[in-house]
């Protein structure tokens, strides 16, 4: 933007709409007519979605060039959020709630006998991400919205997103998912703004004026178009881009070999280009080690920086105050290779001094770790690396001789100390780590909880922390009280209003009002209430999709994520059948009626944890139709999990299961969800579940089992399953049941690798936790039974959980590590 433009388009400035029903149906109706070519008569339910849509976008589009100007003219900040992933689930209602206009948008369809819930349901889910790290992505978009922090997310626009999940004989199979059907009215293709992206060919070394310079000549050419979308946060004042590359080829056809007759050689590079961009890995936690990763990874990272640096230019005259003005997010290392992009910008394009180039970009960059797993930190093989980026990799040797240069002299650090830092990994054939490379290259770098954030330091950077002491700081993660309170949990919502006043809707922590509630008898039973009509729906969702009954007044017991072993859906699945044995051997005992919930997605090449889907879905098929059981218990596995089944799950829960193994759950968000909705929370040790314990005090928070140094120590002296087994004749009694078919008459040998893997090294401590577990689920049978103790710890739980707003993480981030935003 010139100083010209930007003048004409403050002039530009919009006049406020109106927001009445009256109006708004006018609107839509024009919609209908202008936009779409329906009449009111004509139009199917998705026309009115359409035209809702676009009479909601309008009106974020007149503050996305306000908050657009506004950060050009004070000369800003901007923050760049880096990631692979943006889990955003569905627009609409979020857009709708966040400028105030549920109200007058439901009036004004219901005036056609359109129902909004109804509309609203029409929506696909934005599903551009695998589980946390992608929800917790599209959080921090919506939360630097809400609290004016200058927010640019940076991505990819995968044309299949996370796949669709069916259970065909109680197995996953996975579907593609195709989000963009019905075209997405929520974006804006800017052809203006791409890109050039090279992969292969060859570095040269010329001589320019006396300097060496380094001239890298791609042998493949790709396109990187942008998609934007804007981001409106509470209040819809604030208006951020989520800007999503697709890649297309440079020459669409190869008319020359179209011509000759050679008709699918000449679409051949089209489609080799697009095929970066068509579908997300469903990797989750996990490393995915193929070629087309590396490119889709080095192609959005450079597209994203080449924007960046455009951006920067046609504001200042030159880079050298590229890090007060820009402040790139890594979020995990899938982005890291644009620690060597930029310095490749900065020296071979922009003509700077190597020394110069490295401050600025460490001043640039910051990175998120999310995973303490090995199997989930990025290599790739130096062979490929050189291959597909020639210049990057010189680059990144560059960088690591200059680190190590640092580590060696001064301190004296040990040759294992001195390997640990390199960014090369010289034991497994020569890799690239790509973990190292966006420590060194930031300024600073963060856990996601205390706990996980300490074991950084110990574990995967141990000998970086010990080079660069102060670099590692916390972020506790958090969740966006809009979508996962105010939008999903209308009913809550609304009793806190008339109990506390409306404050809390734009501070969150003033939740905290509602403390003294818990000893209110009648407040108690409205939040009970609440909680009953919250079940009641799932249970209707049950019904419906699976044909399963169960009971809204049984304790809903419930574990949504991801399948992983770390997560431990099997503890829960192997307490269930010892419940189960225990109910049909002791029938005549006052059993408080449960029902299992759980839902999930395994990566497709995860075989234990497909495993794992399947012994539920057996599970619940013999105990689900053992007259014996009655409404004592019931196991339901919901195919599909994801954000918009979450947003019906979370405000029905009783109890939430955070279980996974001490030191291993980087922090869980789906935990703080949970809880904000007034679920009890089972859970280890571990992640953000520590800090929770501290925010709701013991009493409220059922915790067990080993913690993570005590998990560290089993391990380390060679711990196996079968010893607790044999003394634990509750879990020995489930193992032995599912190992003999009990639950798979029709292959009594399926489980039988992953029953004995529990005998055998149990690595996930799954027999070490099982009687801790045990005695706290029944603890939490007992607190059922008094339902006043109950209902108070859980309005405590909604009372104490503000703290964990993805709004206070992003001030903490915008204060302690961009220094950017509206007290910057
Ligand atoms: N997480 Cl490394 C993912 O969702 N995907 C990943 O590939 C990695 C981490 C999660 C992590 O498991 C959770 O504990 C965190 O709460 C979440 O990232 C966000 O930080």
């Amino acid at each position: 933007m010139t100083p010209d433009t930007l003048a004409r388009a403050a002039a530009d400035k919009p006049t406020p709409r109106l927001n009445d029903a009256d109006t708004i149906a006018t609107e839509i109706v024009e919609k209908l007519t202008y936009s779409i070519g329906k009449t009111t008569t004509a139009a199917r339910l998705h026309d009115w979605l359409e035209a809702t849509t676009l009479v909601v976008r309008d009106r974020i589009i007149d503050n996305w060039f306000g908050t657009t100007i506004h950060t050009y003219q004070q000369q800003q900040k901007r923050v760049c959020y880096l990631s692979m992933e943006f889990l955003i689930g569905r627009l609409l209602r979020d857009a709708i709630s966040n400028l105030g206009l549920t109200d007058p948008i439901r009036e004004a369809l219901a005036r056609y006998d359109v129902e909004l819930d109804l509309v609203e349901l029409l929506e696909p889910d934005a599903a551009l991400g695998n589980g946390g790290l992608g929800r917790l992505a599209a959080c921090f978009m919506e939360s630097m919205a809400t609290t004016g922090v200058p927010g640019f997310g940076y991505g990819i626009r995968y044309v299949h997103g996370f796949f669709r999940q069916e259970i065909v004989d109680g197995q996953q199979v996975e579907l593609p998912e195709t989000w963009l059907k019905h075209g997405n009215p929520w974006e804006f293709e800017r052809r203006e703004s791409s890109y050039e992206i090279g992969f292969g060919g060859k570095v040269t070394t010329i001589e320019e004026g006396g300097r060496q310079r380094q001239v890298w000549r791609p042998a493949e050419r790709v396109l990187a178009v942008a998609y934007d979308t804007p981001v409106v946060g509470w209040h819809g004042t604030h208006v951020n881009t989520l800007r999503l590359w697709s890649a297309q080829s440079l020459d669409p056809i190869l008319l020359d070999a179209f011509n000759a007759g050679d008709h699918i050689g000449a679409l051949l590079e089209a489609n080799k280009a697009e095929a970066i961009t068509r579908v997300l890995y469903p990797a989750d936690s996990h490393q995915a080690g193929q070629e087309l990763r590396l490119r889709q990874e080095y192609f959005f990272s450079s597209a994203s920086l080449q924007d960046i640096i455009r951006r920067h230019l046609a504001q200042y005259p030159d880079l050298s105050n590229l890090s007060d003005k820009v402040a790139v997010q890594l979020n995990d290392t899938h982005p890291a290779v644009s620690v060597a992009e930029l310095m490749r910008l900065l020296v071979d394009v922009h003509g700077i001094e190597w020394d110069t180039a490295w401050e600025t970009t460490r001043g640039v960059f910051s990175y998120t770790n999310h995973t303490l797993l090995p199997e989930a930190l990025e290599t790739w093989p130096i062979h490929l690396f050189e291959r597909l980026l020639p210049r990057q990799m010189q680059i990144i040797y560059a960088i690591n001789a200059g680190v190590l240069r640092e580590a060696t002299q001064g301190q004296t650090f040990d040759d294992e100390t001195i390997r640990g830092i390199s960014l090369i990994d010289e034991g497994n054939g020569r890799r690239v780590r790509m973990g190292q490379l966006a420590f060194v290259g930031s300024h600073a770098v963060n856990g996601v909880s205390a706990l996980h954030t300490d074991l950084m330091k110990v574990t995967v950077f141990r000998d970086l922390h010990k080079l660069y002491p102060t670099r590692i700081e916390n972020k506790t993660n958090g969740v966006t009280p809009r979508r996962w309170l105010f939008e999903s949990n209308p009913g809550l919502t609304r009793l806190a209003e008339e109990a506390i006043g409306r404050g809390f809707k734009d501070d969150i922590t003033q939740l905290s009002q509602l403390d003294p509630f818990a000893e209110d008898a009648a407040f108690r039973e409205r939040f009970a209430g609440v909680k009953r009509q919250n079940k009641q729906r799932l249970a209707t969702l049950i019904e419906e999709r699976l044909a399963i009954s169960v009971n809204p007044d049984a304790i809903f017991d419930i574990q949504v994520k991801r399948i992983h072993e770390y997560k431990r859906q099997l503890l829960n699945i192997l307490e269930t059948v010892a419940l189960y044995e225990q109910i049909r051997s002791l029938p005549h005992l006052d059993w408080t009626p449960r029902v299992k919930i759980f839902a999930g997605k395994a990566a497709p090449s995860y075989a234990q944890a497909k495993e794992i889907i399947h012994l539920a879905g057996d599970v619940a098929r013999v105990i689900n139709s053992d007259p014996g059981v009655r409404d004592l218990l019931k196991v339901v596995f919901i195919p599909n999990y994801n954000v918009s089944l979450a947003e019906i799950i979370m405000p029905a829960a009783d109890v939430s299961e955070q279980i996974s193994t001490a030191g291993l759950e980087a922090s869980g968000t789906g935990n703080m969800k949970f809880a904000l909705n007034g679920a009890l929370t089972i859970g280890t040790l571990d992640g953000a579940n520590v800090e929770m314990l501290e925010h709701l005090g013991e009493e409220n928070i059922f915790i067990f089992g080993l913690k993570a140094d005590e998990v560290a120590k089993l391990r380390a002296e060679g711990h196996s399953g079968q010893g607790v087994i044999e003394r634990q004749p509750l879990l020995r009694s489930a193992i032995d049941s599912i190992s003999a078919g009990v639950f798979s008459q029709d292959d009594p040998n399926r489980y039988a690798g992953l029953m004995g893997a529990l005998r055998d090294r149990d690595w996930w401590m799954i027999a070490a936790d099982f009687r801790a577990y045990w005695d706290t689920q029944r603890q939490l049978d007992m607190a059922w039974r008094d339902r006043a103790r109950w209902d108070a710890i859980a309005v405590r739980n909604t009372a104490r959980m503000g703290w964990f707003s993805s709004d206070r993480s992003i001030r903490e981030y915008a204060h302690d590590i961009w220094r950017a935003g509206p007290n910057a």
